[in-house]
């Protein structure tokens, strides 16, 4: 369960509460380990001790926050397979602080050619204007191989520090990492900014927005979830992956930092007790909580599939028709299924390898459906 010790000089919270065997692993792939060089590479950059393997170990690991203080030092890039056969499919190479571009051993072309995101982590407690050149230097060299990455910048370890300060903080990298790139006439480069820490919900989420930039559903899915949410009185839906808790769509409303922490701490409570009480796996299509908040808000947790599951957020009086919310929900889990399909599908005949024409299929195929009308029929 997610808890705060008392008495321990780091703030002891830890995020994650799944057993330590509890993975993407015995999930028999339908794709037959497909060439793993294919899937979108997420490259985990910066100086050493900025937080990378924390942040790798934390996010995909379940390592509680506190056990990455012994962390070894990385000295070889590490490859990371994230593949459970979802929407989340990639690989994060994690990078030693002190690797040389310039060295000829350093094959840019075949480390950037193939990556999706670039994550680049900075220790916002620590001067980081040697940060800001090592980002600058990376940053050029990438784009110069790869100009389709997209930079993600992660002002890291910002827990204790107020937030004025982690705003003026982020102002000024912003600032300055963007002058360098206009001053090296690389002003095209677009970087996003993230601030975030292992000791809270914010690496999440900053990974959950890495993520879903590379699933080429993420459209339909988010088109899914308005329909889903406009059709049944839900204030906020997270289709979320399970095991990792990054979510991998939303419905077009605002994200704040709180609705998505309650739904992460009701997976954590529902994994939990299902680990408890449950017979194996920690979910299945019968997995359903409702959690009333004393704000007369409804916490509501639904199955979509082994790896993923939804959680809304909706007012009490509009939970009164669960039943409609429930039918909804069915039709919601339908069309995923559809899209998971297509997928596999397109993958087959493509021999795996998903392109980019796919997702227009996808679109077409899955607004298509009767999915959408019945929803609509029920609710007018
Ligand atoms: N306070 C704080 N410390 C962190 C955070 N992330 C990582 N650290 C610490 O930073 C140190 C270096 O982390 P490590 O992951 O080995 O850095 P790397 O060299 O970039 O891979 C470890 O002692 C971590 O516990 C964070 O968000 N907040
Ligand atoms: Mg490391």
């Amino acid at each position: 369960m997610t808890s705060y010790t008392d008495g321990d000089e780091q703030m002891s919270y830890n995020v994650g509460s799944f057993p330590k065997d509890f993975g993407y692993g015995n999930f028999e792939h339908e794709e037959s380990q497909s060439s793993s060089d294919q899937k979108p590479r997420i490259l985990l950059m910066g100086l050493r001790r900025s937080g990378k393997s924390s942040i790798q170990k934390v996010v995909f690991h379940k390592m509680s926050p506190n056990e990455t203080l012994f962390l070894e030092s990385t000295n070889k890039i590490v490859k990371d397979d994230i593949n459970n056969s979802s929407f989340v499919q990639f690989q994060i190479w994690d990078f030693p602080g002190q690797i040389d571009f310039f060295d000829a051993s350093f094959d840019s072309d075949m480390i950037f050619g193939g990556c999706g995101a670039l994550v680049f982590v900075i220790d916002a407690r620590d001067d980081y204007i040697e940060a800001l050149t090592k980002l600058n230097q990376t940053v050029t060299k990438a784009y110069k191989v790869n100009s389709r990455i997209k930079f993600e910048v992660f002002i890291h370890k910002v827990d204790g520090i107020s937030d004025e300060e982690k705003q003026e903080t982020q102002r000024d990298i912003h600032q300055r990492a963007t002058d360098d790139l206009a001053d090296s006439g690389f002003d095209q480069i677009l970087l996003n900014f993230h601030l975030t820490s292992i000791y809270d919900h914010s690496i999440f989420e900053a990974f959950s927005k890495v993520v879903q930039k590379l699933i080429p559903q993420l459209p339909t899915l988010e088109n899914l979830l308005n329909i889903l949410v406009s059709n049944s009185g839900i204030e906020k839906a997270f289709l979320f992956d399970i095991v990792s808790k990054i979510y991998i769509a939303t419905d077009c409303s605002p994200v704040d930092m709180q609705s998505y922490e309650l739904c992460c701490d009701m997976i954590d409570v529902v994994i939990d007790l299902s680990s408890i009480y449950g017979s194996d796996g920690a979910v299945d299509s019968q997995s359903a909580s409702v959690i009333k908040l004393n704000n007369s808000t409804i916490l509501y947790l639904r199955e979509v599939n082994k790896f993923l599951a939804l959680v809304c957020i909706l007012r009490e009086d509009n939970f009164s028709r669960q039943s409609v919310i429930d039918y909804n929900v069915l039709c919601f889990r339908e069309a995923i299924s559809q899209v998971f399909e297509l997928r596999t599908k397109n993958q087959k005949a493509n021999g795996d390898g998903s392109t980019d024409d796919e997702d227009d299929d996808f679109d077409s195929n899955i607004n298509g459906s009767s999915i959408v009308q019945s929803e609509n029929s029920i609710l007018t």
